[in-house]
This record gives structure tokens, C-alpha cells and sequence, in this order.
């Protein structure tokens, strides 16, 4: 079912349910190409969450800043290609969610472990803030936190679960977000592990 958050914003809970085997055994393989590696932030802290890319462009964190580049500073190599599974369920997702046509150009692949959290910020490295993101939740829950325009705006809490997606744009776009530490729990398809899949049109 389609339930809305705000102006822009709806999820779709257990969209990606009958697909979520499928999707993990895919970001396995882009694992195997391009490692799940904890990043540093330009102030120079280690990001908690593990994060991989793959399509055209990476989204990337190290002293120099944040960025899209189209190789893994790990290998030097193109990141590895879209899945076709990935590709299809965000396409399927965005038009759910009132965005026909959407074809991302990257994928940012972030695992939580318990622990693990993702403070208040902004997805403002992509070109074009009129394409949305989809966003897919897998394994165990988390805790979304959904601020507004200004990061001083409370966020609202959304707890989210295995198979749920969120469709951001329009005035949701560049709404603060985040995520509350990941609790330890057990999801039979991911251990204690919780995945999230964001698609973005970066260029
Ligand atoms: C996550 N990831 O659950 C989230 C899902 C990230 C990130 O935030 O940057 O890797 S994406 C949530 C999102 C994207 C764009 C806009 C808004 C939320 N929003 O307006 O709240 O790992
Ligand atoms: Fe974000």
C-alpha cells in the first residue's frame, strides 16, 4: 500500500518484498567487485554505514570531500553495472510514486550493522534536484528520520522495514534525513544487517 509522508514524499511499504532475494544476492555480486568499505568524512571521521556503488557514477566521501565519480578510489575501475534488478524495481517504484520514466545513473549501496547510524544532511550532490530518488529498505528495521528544509526543523520518525521503498521529490527532495542507530535484530534473508539501496539520477 501507498501511504504518504508529504508534499513529494510516499512510501511504499513491502514494494520490493517479492524481489528483496533476488536484490541481495545482486549486491553481492557488486560486492564482490567493488568491496563494502566504511568512508571518511571531509572532517575526517569514519562513516559507520558500509557503503558500495554501482552504475555509472559512485557517490564517494574522503578528506577531499563529497562527490560522484565514475570509478571506485579502492580499484580505480569503473563501478560495476546496475543490475538489471535494481534498474527494473526503481523504475517500477518512481512511477508508483508519480515519477514515470526515472532511470538512475547510480546506486548507493549503505549497510547498516547495529551501530550504526546516518546523521541529519541533505542529498545535494546530484545535478538535477526535479529528478527523485528511491530509496529500498532491506532486512532488519530502521528508524527513518525525516527533517524539513532547515536542519534546526524536527524530524518526524518513520519506522521502516524489509521491502519498504520511499519515492522522494519535488519539495521533499531536499529535505533533511537521516538514520537512528540500527538495534540489534535478526532478518532471516540479512543477519543483523540492514541494506538500503538509493537510486539517483547524479548527472
Ligand atoms: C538510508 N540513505 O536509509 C537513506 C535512504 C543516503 C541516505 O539518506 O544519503 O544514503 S535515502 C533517504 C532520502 C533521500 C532523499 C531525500 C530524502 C530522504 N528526504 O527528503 O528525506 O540509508
Ligand atoms: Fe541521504
Amino acid at each position: 500500500w501507498v501511504e504518504p509522508l508529504c508534499d513529494g514524499a510516499v512510501v511504499l511499504r513491502r514494494f520490493a518484498r517479492a524481489d528483496a532475494s533476488r536484490l541481495l544476492e545482486a549486491i553481492s555480486v557488486v560486492a564482490e567487485q567493488a568491496r563494502f568499505r566504511q568512508m571518511q568524512t571531509p572532517g575526517g571521521h569514519t562513516m559507520s554505514v558500509a557503503m558500495t556503488c554501482c552504475g555509472d557514477w559512485g557517490w564517494v566521501t574522503d578528506a577531499g570531500g563529497y562527490r560522484y565519480q565514475q570509478t571506485d578510489p579502492l580499484s580505480g575501475e569503473p563501478w560495476p553495472l546496475m543490475p538489471a534488478v535494481f534498474r527494473s524495481l526503481a523504475a517500477k517504484a518512481a512511477s508508483a510514486g508519480g515519477y514515470s520514466g526515472f532511470e538512475p545513473d547510480a546506486c548507493l549501496v549503505n549497510r547498516y550493522a547495529p551501530g550504526a547510524k546516518m546523521g541529519l544532511h541533505q542529498d545535494k550532490d546530484e545535478d538535477d534536484f526535479d529528478q527523485p530518488i528511491v530509496s529500498v529498505s532491506l532486512g532488519t528495521p530502521a528508524m527513518f528520520q525525516f527533517g524539513g528544509a532547515r536542519r534546526s526543523d524536527r524530524p518526524q520518525r518513520v519506522p521502516l522495514e524489509h521491502g519498504d521503498v520511499v519515492v522522494w521529490g519535488g519539495p521533499a527532495r531536499l529535505r533533511y534525513h537521516g538514520v537512528l542507530t540500527l538495534k540489534q535484530a535478526l532478518h532471516s534473508l540479512t543477519g543483523a544487517c540492514r541494506y538500503n539501496l538509493t537510486f539517483r539520477r547524479a548527472r
